[in-house]
C-alpha cells in the first residue's frame, strides 16, 4: 500500500532569503504574530555577505549607515570597527543580529524553494523546495537579493580549464592560497577591483582580463569617520532618520551647482573634496547635474581619468584602464584600496579583451587572438544576472497560470518594486522598479520590509485575505521608472543596471532612480490614499481605489518643488511691471541655450507702429521655410528673450527660419492689438520671405500659450483675407477660448505655474468681457473651414489643456488635419524649458517633426 502523501505545512509566510532583508523580514513577520517559515540555499545567514567571500570583499557605503536601524538597542550592542567593514565582519554582524532575536529556528538552510504556485481557490501560495518539502502559505515573500544570482559563464571552453577555478560569488569557505601561482583574474567590476590587489600580493604571475574599465575611487578606508559617529552619537534617530529622507539612503548634504556652470577653480576644489572623503555619494554628488548632463559628467570623469594616469606607471597600461566608453555612474562606480597602484608591480600584467579577445579557454590556459596565457588557476569575476535573475530562478506561477519570466519576458513590470500584477500576495524586497542598488541596500531593505509587514498588518485589521496591484496602477509605476531613468545618461551604458551584462536579457533600466525619500514618499501616499492601486480582497468584499501615483514627469515635479522653495508670490497679486520683472529675473538664471546658425534683430512694421522682431537662422544652407513666432505671457508679459531658448530650439530641430515678433503688450495695448499684430506680422514676413532667407510660400505660424491664441486667430484672418497661404499652425498649450469653466480648469487650476486665478488675471488685463467671445480674442468661436494643417500641444497639468483639446476636436471637426502632441506628465510651462527640463526634449521633437511636416517640399529641395 503507498503511503499516505504528507499534507503540506501550513504557514502564514513563507520568505526565500536570510540575508539582510530575510532575517528583518522574518523578525518583523513574527511580531505580528504570523507563523513564518524561511529557506536559503546557503548553510548559514548572510545572503550576498555569506556567499561573497573573495579577499578584499568589502561593502561600498560606510558600515555606520550599512546596518540596521530598526531597533536602537541593537544599534548600541554592535561597533563597526572601520569605515567600510569587511565581509567576515558584515556576516558576523548578521549572524549576531538571527542569534540576538532568535531567527535561526524559523530558517531552514541549505535548502532552495524550487517552484511556487497561487491557488486561486485556496487563496493561498503552494511552495515546494528542492528538500522535497511541500508547504502552503498565504504570504510569498521574495527576500531573495538584487546580486544574488551570479551569471553563467559565457566565455568560450570554460569547462576545459584543468586548473582551479574559482568564482568571487562562490568563494571556498577555507580561502584559497595563490602563492607560487599564475593566476588570471576575468572582470574588473566591484569583486575583481577589491580582490586583485590581494591576489597580486601572493600570486607569482598575475594576469587581469579586462573587458570595461571601470571607474573605481580609493576608499581611504580606516576607523569610520569621526563626524559621522559623533552625529550618530548625539542623535541616532535623527541621523536614521536623514538617512530615510536622503536621496541615497546616506545622510548628504545635496548641492545645486552645476557642473557646466561651474568655475574651474571650484569645480577642481569640488573634487578634492569628494577624492578626499572616499565615498560614492560624494563622488556621484560633485555637482548636481552630473547623472543628466553629459558635459558636465565629463569634467568629473575627466579628473577620475587624471588621477589613473597619475597613479599607473606605464603610459599604455594607464590608458587601457581609463573608462572612455561609459558615463561616470552609469555602471557601478567601485571603491578601492591600491587597485590601480597593482599594475605597477612587475608580475601583474592587464589583458584589453576589447583589443585581444579571448578565442578560448583550453586546459593549461587562456588563448587569445595573439597570445597564449598559461595558468594555475581561473578566478571569475564575471557579475551577476541582476535584480531578476534571482526572482526568475523560483519562476513563480501566477493567476491563470502565468509564469512570472513570461509576464516579464520584455522586462519586469512591477508597482513600486514591491508586487506584480497576477500574483496575488507575492512580494518583493527591493525588487526592480525600487531604489535598491543606487542606494544604500540596508534602508531600502528596511522601508520595504516595513511597508511589507504594515501592509499585512492593515490587511488583517480590515478583514482582507489578498493583495494585488491593479494594472492600471502598475503600468503607471513603470511609465514613470522609465521617464526617471530617461532624463539620466544611465540609459546609454551597458551596465547591470540596464540588463546589458547578460546576453538575451531585455534592455530595460532596472531599479528606480528617483531616489529614496521621493521613493518613501511615493509609497507613503499609496497607504495613505487607501493603498491606491491596490486591490484587496477578504470574505466581506473587495476594495479598490484604482489610479496611478505619479503621472507627472520627475524633473517636473523637481523644478516645481524648487520654485516653491523661492517663495515667490502669486503672479496675479503683483502689477504687470512687478510680474515682467519677475520673470526677467528668472530668465538670468536659464542655462546656455542651444546655438543656432545666426541671430538677428530688427524691426517690422505694424498696425501700431513698429514691432521688434528676432530671426534665427538655422546652420544648414538656405533657403529654409519660414515659421512665424509668438512669444507666450498671457498677453500681458513675455518678449524676445522669454521665448529665445524655444525658438533657437525650433530652430535647430526643424531647420526652419524662425521669426519671432514683439506683438504689443496689454494693459498698455489691449485686445485686439495682439491679435492685429500677429496677423500684420504674418502678412509682411510672408511678403518679405526671400529677403530673410526663407522660401516663399513657405510659412507656418506658431505660438505657445496666448502666443499660439494669436497665432490660431492669424491664422483665420490669413483664410478670410485670401492670404498669405499658411502651411501649417503650430498651436504649443494655446489659449482658444475665453470660458474657463472647462474641467483642466479645475484639475489644474492650481499648484503648476500657470493658475486658473492668473488667466483671469490675464484676461482682465488683456479684453473687456464684451470683447472676449469676438473670435479674434477666442479663436474656438470663429468659423473653423478651411484653416491650415495644426499641430496642437497639450500638457496633462495644465489649466489650458482641454482649451487645446476643444480647439483640437473643432480643427479635425471642420475637416482640417491635426497632429496631437501630448505632453504627458507636463505643465504648462515645462516644456517650454530648454535646457532645464529634459523631459521636455521628445516632445519638442515631436513638434519639431511636425514643424517639418508642415512643408514637404523642403525635402525634395534636397536637404
Ligand atoms: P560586475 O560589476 O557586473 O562586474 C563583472 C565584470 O566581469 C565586469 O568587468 C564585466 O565586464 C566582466 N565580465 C562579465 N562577463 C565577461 C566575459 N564574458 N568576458 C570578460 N569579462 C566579463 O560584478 P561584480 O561582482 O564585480 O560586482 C557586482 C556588484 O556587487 C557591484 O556593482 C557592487 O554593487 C557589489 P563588462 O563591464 O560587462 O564589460
Amino acid at each position: 500500500m503507498n503511503k499516505p502523501a504528507e499534507a503540506p505545512e501550513q504557514f502564514d509566510a513563507v520568505v526565500v532569503g536570510a540575508g539582510f532583508s530575510g532575517l528583518y523580514m522574518l523578525y518583523r513577520l513574527r511580531q505580528l504574530g504570523l507563523t513564518v517559515k524561511a529557506f536559503d540555499s546557503a548553510g548559514d545567514v548572510g545572503g550576498t555577505w555569506y556567499w561573497n567571500r573573495y579577499p578584499g570583499a568589502r561593502c561600498d557605503i560606510p558600515t555606520t549607515d550599512y546596518t540596521y536601524s530598526f531597533d536602537p538597542e541593537l544599534e548600541k550592542e554592535w561597533t563597526w570597527s572601520e569605515k567600510y567593514a569587511t565581509q567576515p565582519e558584515i556576516l558576523d554582524y548578521l549572524r549576531f543580529v538571527a542569534d540576538r532575536y532568535g531567527l535561526r529556528a524559523d530558517i531552514e538552510f541549505s535548502t532552495s524553494v524550487t517552484s511556487a504556485h497561487w491557488d486561486e481557490q485556496g487563496k493561498r501560495w503552494s511552495i515546494a523546495t528542492d528538500r522535497g518539502a511541500q508547504l502552503r502559505c498565504r504570504y510569498y515573500i521574495m527576500a531573495s537579493g538584487c546580486l544574488s544570482m551570479p551569471k553563467s559563464l559565457d566565455i568560450k571552453g570554460t569547462d576545459r580549464f584543468a586548473g582551479k577555478v574559482y568564482f568571487t560569488s562562490q568563494w571556498p569557505h577555507e580561502g584559497v592560497d595563490f602563492t607560487g601561482q599564475r593566476v588570471a583574474v576575468i572582470g574588473t567590476g566591484s569583486s575583481g577591483i577589491q580582490s586583485i590587489p590581494l591576489i597580486a600580493r601572493q600570486a607569482t604571475q598575475l594576469t587581469v582580463f579586462q573587458r570595461t574599465p571601470n571607474f573605481s575611487v580609493p576608499a581611504h578606508n580606516g576607523p569610520a569617520p569621526a563626524d559621522r559617529l559623533a552625529r550618530l552619537a548625539q542623535d541616532r534617530e535623527e541621523y536614521r532618520d536623514a538617512a530615510r529622507w536622503s536621496p541615497g539612503g546616506v545622510p548628504v548634504e545635496p548641492t545645486d551647482i552645476l557642473g557646466v556652470t561651474a568655475s574651474e577653480t571650484v569645480a577642481r576644489e569640488r573634487f578634492e573634496e569628494a577624492w578626499k572623503q572616499g565615498q560614492l555619494f560624494s563622488i556621484l554628488g560633485i555637482f548636481a547635474d552630473q547623472g543628466v548632463n553629459p558635459a558636465s559628467n565629463k569634467i568629473v570623469a575627466d579628473m577620475i581619468r587624471e588621477r589613473i594616469r597619475s597613479v599607473v606607471h606605464d603610459p599604455e597600461t594607464a590608458d587601457m584602464l581609463c573608462p572612455k566608453d561609459h558615463y561616470f555612474g552609469t555602471k557601478r562606480p567601485c571603491l578601492d584600496t591600491g587597485y590601480f597602484e597593482t599594475y605597477n608591480l612587475p608580475h601583474v600584467r592587464l589583458v584589453d579583451l576589447r583589443r585581444q579577445p579571448i578565442t578560448s579557454i583550453t586546459e593549461d590556459g587562456i588563448d587569445t587572438a595573439d597570445e597564449f596565457f598559461g595558468l594555475d588557476a581561473i578566478v571569475y569575476a564575471t557579475g551577476f544576472d541582476a535584480m531578476t535573475g534571482a526572482l526568475a530562478a523560483v519562476n513563480a506561477t501566477g493567476r491563470d497560470g502565468l509564469s512570472l519570466t513570461e509576464k516579464w519576458a520584455a522586462g519586469p513590470s512591477t508597482y513600486l518594486g514591491l508586487m506584480t500584477a497576477g500574483f496575488p500576495n507575492f512580494f518583493m524586497i527591493t525588487g526592480p522598479g525600487s531604489p535598491s542598488v543606487l542606494s544604500n541596500m540596508a534602508v531600502s531593505i528596511e522601508q520595504h520590509v516595513d511597508w511589507v509587514a504594515d501592509c499585512l498588518k492593515d490587511m488583517g485589521a480590515e478583514g482582507f485575505e489578498t493583495i494585488e496591484p491593479t494594472p492600471l496602477a502598475e503600468a503607471g509605476w513603470d511609465q514613470h521608472v522609465r521617464d526617471c531613468g530617461a532624463i539620466t545618461l544611465h540609459p546609454t551604458a551597458n551596465s547591470w543596471y540596464m540588463g546589458a551584462n547578460v546576453p538575451g536579457k531585455p534592455r530595460v533600466f532596472l531599479p528606480y532612480i528617483g531616489g529614496v525619500s521621493v521613493y518613501r514618499q511615493a509609497c507613503d501616499d499609496v497607504v495613505a490614499q487607501d493603498y491606491l492601486g491596490f486591490r484587496r480582497t477578504g470574505p466581506g468584499g473587495e476594495r479598490c481605489r484604482d489610479g496611478v501615483i505619479r503621472r507627472m514627469q520627475p524633473d517636473v515635479s523637481l523644478v516645481l518643488q524648487l520654485m516653491a522653495g523661492l517663495g515667490m508670490p502669486p503672479m496675479e497679486t503683483l502689477s504687470p511691471d512687478e510680474a515682467r520683472a519677475m520673470m526677467a529675473a528668472a530668465a538670468e538664471t536659464l542655462p546656455p541655450s542651444p546655438e543656432v546658425g545666426e541671430v538677428t534683430d530688427g524691426m517690422m512694421p505694424g498696425p501700431g507702429g513698429e514691432l521688434p522682431y528676432r530671426l534665427y537662422r538655422p546652420a544648414s544652407a538656405g533657403p529654409h521655410p519660414v515659421v512665424v513666432y509668438f512669444h507666450g505671457g498671457g498677453w500681458v508679459l513675455g518678449n524676445l528673450d522669454s521665448d529665445d531658448p524655444l525658438c533657437r530650439d525650433l530652430c535647430v530641430q526643424s531647420d526652419a527660419v524662425i521669426v519671432s515678433v514683439n506683438y504689443r503688450h496689454a494693459p498698455e495695448a489691449r485686445f485686439p492689438a495682439a491679435a492685429e499684430d500677429a496677423f500684420a506680422a504674418l502678412q509682411w514676413t510672408a511678403a518679405h520671405a526671400g529677403e530673410l532667407g526663407g522660401i516663399p510660400g513657405q510659412i507656418a505660424v506658431a505660438g505657445w500659450s496666448a502666443g499660439g491664441n494669436i497665432a490660431a486667430v492669424a491664422c483665420q484672418l490669413a483664410r478670410d483675407a485670401g492670404g498669405p497661404h499658411v502651411s501649417g499652425q503650430l498651436l504649443i498649450t494655446p489659449v482658444t477660448d475665453s470660458d474657463m469653466t472647462r474641467p483642466s480648469y479645475t484639475e489644474n487650476g492650481d499648484g503648476y505655474v500657470l493658475t486658473t486665478p492668473l488667466m483671469h488675471w490675464f484676461w482682465d488685463y488683456y479684453a473687456d468681457p464684451a470683447d472676449r467671445s469676438d473670435r479674434r480674442a477666442a479663436p474656438l468661436r470663429g468659423n473653423l473651414d478651411g484653416l491650415p494643417p495644426a499641430c496642437v500641444v497639450t500638457a496633462d497639468f495644465d489649466p489650458l489643456r482641454d482649451d487645446g483639446l476643444a480647439y483640437a476636436d473643432a480643427l479635425e471637426a471642420a475637416g482640417t488635419q491635426v497632429r496631437r502632441v501630448r505632453a504627458r506628465g507636463h505643465t504648462h510651462t515645462s516644456v517650454t524649458m530648454v535646457g532645464v527640463i529634459i523631459s521636455g526634449a521628445p516632445v519638442r521633437a515631436e513638434i519639431a517633426a511636425a514643424l517639418r511636416d508642415f512643408f514637404p517640399s523642403r525635402t525634395s529641395l534636397g536637404n
